[in-house]
């Protein structure tokens, strides 16, 4: 598993009584490799081994349902860690405020964190890394071929990605071991009990959300598998629901993306389609999103279709609206009233819709820098898989041609690729669609 990590610090070992994985975006005990690589760590070093959850309240754009959704399935973690004697606390605070305190107080040596792209991520690991005094490794344990191996920079798209993905997939699609029952327990003294009950999280503080957990996400992929992957061809008819659904539980990490490529593909179940989606679309955000800088506004966009917007900036818009009626639901077009109301009544828009109701936000915008804000906002404020590097690269896709190409130049979109109601009409039944959401 050393070929998923990589060292954020180049401080040396030195012998304690404990290694301390860091969870953040992968909220599961199976197919983690970072748990794994940390167990692996704790044993050579014969020390005990125990979870961290930072849990910051005013993570951006996260509203309750967010939370509530992430918290449920932290505790049920809680529960099955206390069988393996590894401890997971959920401490409240930002990472470098209370793991340099943490580190010090249960005499660990060693601390092991997932990854993510993210400026919030990549911010708290900075700022960690730059507070305390042991080694600091990182694993990618949410792409099936680690972001910082995949590619050293950013990708044009799917078809540059792909091959890099398909060389690499013999050493990394493979099974996942298990975590074993932890020999050595983890002992805590009185200083850092008293650290805990001050900056430990308790059940009673959020609202249970029963569709949130592993087993939830082991039984909604199961699920999808024998009912619905056959017909994931017609995965563009909003009206068919022949997608997974999966996506809340792979952005909250409490499932993972190489379990279930390795599932499909052990089987040889015909997957028609939707390991394209789950391996190279997927991973393709945090391809951008690491390499982006600028993955969360205009400036991300590509030369090319930075000119054609800027050619058609001042093309006459037939309607405009402000983020009030968009968010309200309220535009002039019924199918797109209804695709918003499908995200802000359920936290779930469907796939396509989402790249049809982007493109509308760019055409009844008065720019499109607004526009990527609107959409990034909305899309963050209500998808329970929002604020995920899948997000950002689907909105910039839909409004700035990232990671497509130029089509037949239009008025607003110049040359970015375009939708309309009168193409969804032509792919599905519409007012189906809309009889359900408005
Ligand atoms: P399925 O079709 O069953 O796909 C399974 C999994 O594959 C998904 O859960 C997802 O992890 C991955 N996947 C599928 N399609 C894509 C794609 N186009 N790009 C990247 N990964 C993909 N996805 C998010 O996870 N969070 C978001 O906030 C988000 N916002 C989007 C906004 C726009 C404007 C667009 C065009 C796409 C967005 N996507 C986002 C990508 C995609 O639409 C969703 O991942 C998918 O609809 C989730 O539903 P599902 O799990 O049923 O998908
Ligand atoms: N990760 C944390 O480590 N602490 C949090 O408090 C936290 C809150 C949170 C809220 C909403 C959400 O969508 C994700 C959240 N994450 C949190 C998850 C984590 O930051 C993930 O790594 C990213 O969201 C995806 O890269």
């Amino acid at each position: 598993m050393e070929n998923r990590m990589r060292m954020l610090n180049a401080l040396q070992y030195e012998k304690g009584r404990n290694v301390v994985y860091w969870m953040s975006r992968d909220q599961r005990i199976e197919d983690n490799w970072a748990l794994l690589y940390a167990q692996k760590n704790a044993l050579e070093d014969q020390s005990s081994l125990s979870v961290v959850f930072c849990l910051v309240t005013d993570y951006p754009e996260a509203a309750k349902s967010h939370f509530d959704f992430m918290m449920t399935g932290l505790f049920k973690l809680i529960k099955k860690l206390e069988a393996y004697h590894i401890p997971l606390h959920i401490l409240r605070g930002k990472p470098d405020e209370v793991l340099p305190a943490y580190l010090i107080l249960s005499g660990s040596s060693r601390l092991v964190s997932d990854f993510s792209p993210l400026h919030v991520n990549q911010e708290w690991k900075e700022s960690v890394t730059s507070k305390i005094h042991v080694p600091h490794s990182e694993v990618d344990t949410r792409n099936i071929v680690p972001c910082f191996k995949v590619s050293s920079k950013k990708e044009y798209g799917a078809y540059t990605l792909r091959p890099k993905i398909n060389r690499l997939m013999g050493e990394f699609l493979t099974d996942i071991p298990s975590i074993t029952q932890h020999p050595i327990p983890f002992e805590a003294n009185y200083d850092f009990d008293t650290f805990l009950n001050n900056h430990q999280v308790f059940p009673d503080s959020f609202s249970v959300c029963s569709s949130s957990g592993e087993d939830q996400a082991k039984c909604c992929f199961n699920g999808f598998v024998e009912n619905t992957l056959e017909r994931y061809a017609s995965r563009n008819d909003p009206n068919a629901d022949a997608v997974s659904h999966l996506s809340k539980y792979l952005h909250f990490g409490q499932i993972s993306s190489q379990r279930i490529a390795y599932e499909i593909s052990k089987n040889r179940i015909p997957d028609h389609g939707f390991l394209e989606e789950l391996i190279v679309r997927r991973e393709l955000g945090d391809n951008f999103c690491f390499y982006e800088k600028n993955y969360d506004n205009a400036l991300c966009f590509p030369d090319w279709a930075k000119l054609t917007l800027n050619d058609h900036r001042n093309d006459f818009r037939d309607y405009l609206y402000d983020i009030e009626a968009f968010e309200a639901g309220k535009t002039h077009e019924p199918l797109w009233n209804a695709a918003q109301n499908q995200m802000t009544s359920t936290g779930y828009m469907h796939g396509y819709m989402r790249m049809y109701w982007a493109k509308k936000i760019l055409e009844w915008s008065p720019d499109p820098e607004t526009a990527m804000a609107i959409a990034i906002y909305l899309n963050n404020k209500y998808q329970l898989d929002g604020r995920d590097p899948n997000g950002y690269a689907g909105i910039a896709w839909s409004i700035g041609g990232v990671h497509d190409r130029a089509w037949v130049p239009r008025n607003v979109f110049g040359k970015i690729r375009y939708m309309n109601y009168n193409g969804c009409k032509r792919k599905f039944d519409v007012d189906k669609y809309i009889k359900a959401y408005i």
